[in-house]
């Protein structure tokens, strides 16, 4: 167990040079996994200048060198096609600000990670899709992301968590959380167990495409919630594409539908009263729309077949991932309290149950929006 963030911050205020005195940072935003503040600097103009720190997840993330050698190759790459094509980079990619002695992040007394970036100013960072249209813009931004790193040389990216969205692996993870049953709560979650054992053979679906050559391997972002996209407050459009700790090859399918888990219904992804979990498909239409109007025709005719497998699939392994979580006893996923973890799992279930009640209707959406 590592010690509370909070207790380092001294340390990496004096490793950076922040452009002023820092009057302090506090803890910022909804992620699961980093450790993430929001720090306060004063020029000596005396504005008011926000940087985001975070203490990259070290049960998540092995070798933050290598993370962050993948994020400052892949932002300097956005930088670059955001420039060619007129626009800002200081609001549309995540830039890291290096340590005073030049490095792309700071180790702490304890080993634990830390990296800089300018906060984005005049955002909003949603953690439910407020408004169709908002949803409509994840979708284009995420799109275009997509784009913007179809010529990222993958064989330079590091696997920065080994079988990310190996959905097979995730559900050997399960059975072995299953089987030791460390804290005795399997059988406080027996129908969601049941649920994914009845759903194994699904778990091999996207990878035996992806074996017999079918859908391609590309760059990805691998975690595309809405809340991991910042909206230009004026405009209400997607800018900026955040979150960057996954990107690295995957399946195309799998960032559509890991927004369509998050972001395709009405509730929290922890909501309680699964009367209220409930997929959208309207939402659904609109996100196709918009992702396939931001890839601009990038997608082959298997991954558009493919899209509502990835909505599933990410749904599933999701779930799955989080149940694992709750057995082995929360390392994993932060929570804020009990049982957090069998809830997210359930309204994931809930999800998957919905989309196979509406899955002809899935497909028939893409099939109005592919060209
Ligand atoms: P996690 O992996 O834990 O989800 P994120 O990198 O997504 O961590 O950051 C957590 C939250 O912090 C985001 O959802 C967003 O609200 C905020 N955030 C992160 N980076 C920035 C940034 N550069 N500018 C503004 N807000 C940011
Ligand atoms: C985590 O980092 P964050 O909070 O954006 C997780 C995703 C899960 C998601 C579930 C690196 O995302 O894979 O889908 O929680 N990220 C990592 O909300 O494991
Ligand atoms: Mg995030």
């Amino acid at each position: 167990m590592s010690s509370l963030a909070e207790g380092f911050l001294q340390e990496v205020f004096d490793a950076y040079d922040l452009g002023g005195q820092v009057a302090g940072a506090l803890r910022y935003g909804q992620g699961h996994i980093n450790d993430t503040f929001c720090a306060y600097v004063q020029t000596p103009e005396g504005e008011c200048r926000r940087f985001i720190l975070q203490r990259m997840s070290s049960a998540a993330f092995k070798h933050p060198d290598q993370l962050m050698a993948n994020i400052v190759g892949v932002t300097r790459h956005l930088r670059k096609k955001i420039l060619a094509a007129g626009g800002d980079p200081a609001r549309e990619t995540l830039t890291v600000v290096p340590t005073a002695k030049g490095e792309s992040f700071f180790t702490d007394s304890e080993g634990g990670a830390w990296r800089a970036y300018p906060f984005v100013e005049n955002t909003i960072c949603l953690q439910s899709a407020e408004t169709p249209e908002l949803f409509y813009a994840s979708a284009l931004a995420f799109g275009k992301f997509q784009a913007m790193l179809s010529d990222y040389p993958a064989d330079t990216l590091y696997e920065t968590i080994e079988r990310f969205h190996d959905t097979e692996n995730r559900y050997k993870n399960f059975e072995r959380a299953l089987a030791a049953d460390a804290l005795g709560r399997a059988a406080s979650a027996r129908p969601e167990i049941r649920f994914v054992q009845e759903h194994k053979t699904d778990c091999s679906v996207a990878l035996e495409a992806l074996r017999q050559g079918k859908l391609p391997l590309r760059v990805t972002h691998n975690d595309t919630k809405l809340n991991n996209v910042l909206m230009d407050k004026a405009t209400l459009r997607g800018i900026c594409v955040i979150d960057l700790d996954t990107v690295m090859p995957g399946l195309s399918i799998n960032d559509f539908g890991d927004s369509i888990r998050f972001g395709a219904n009405h509730s929290a992804e922890d909501e309680r009263d699964l009367s209220k979990v409930n997929f959208d498909i309207q939402l659904y239409d609109i996100y196709t729309r918009g992702f396939l109007e931001g890839a601009d025709g990038a997608l082959t005719g298997a991954e558009l077949e493919y899209l509502p497998w990835g909505a599933k699939l990410m749904t599933l392994e999701c779930g799955i991932r989080f149940l694992t979580d709750y057995l082995e006893g929360d390392h994993y996923f932060h929570t804020q309290r009990d049982g957090q973890n069998l809830d997210r799992c359930r309204t994931q279930f809930k999800l998957v149950r919905d989309m196979e009640q509406q899955w002809d209707a899935m497909g028939a959406v893409i099939q109005k929006y592919a060209r």
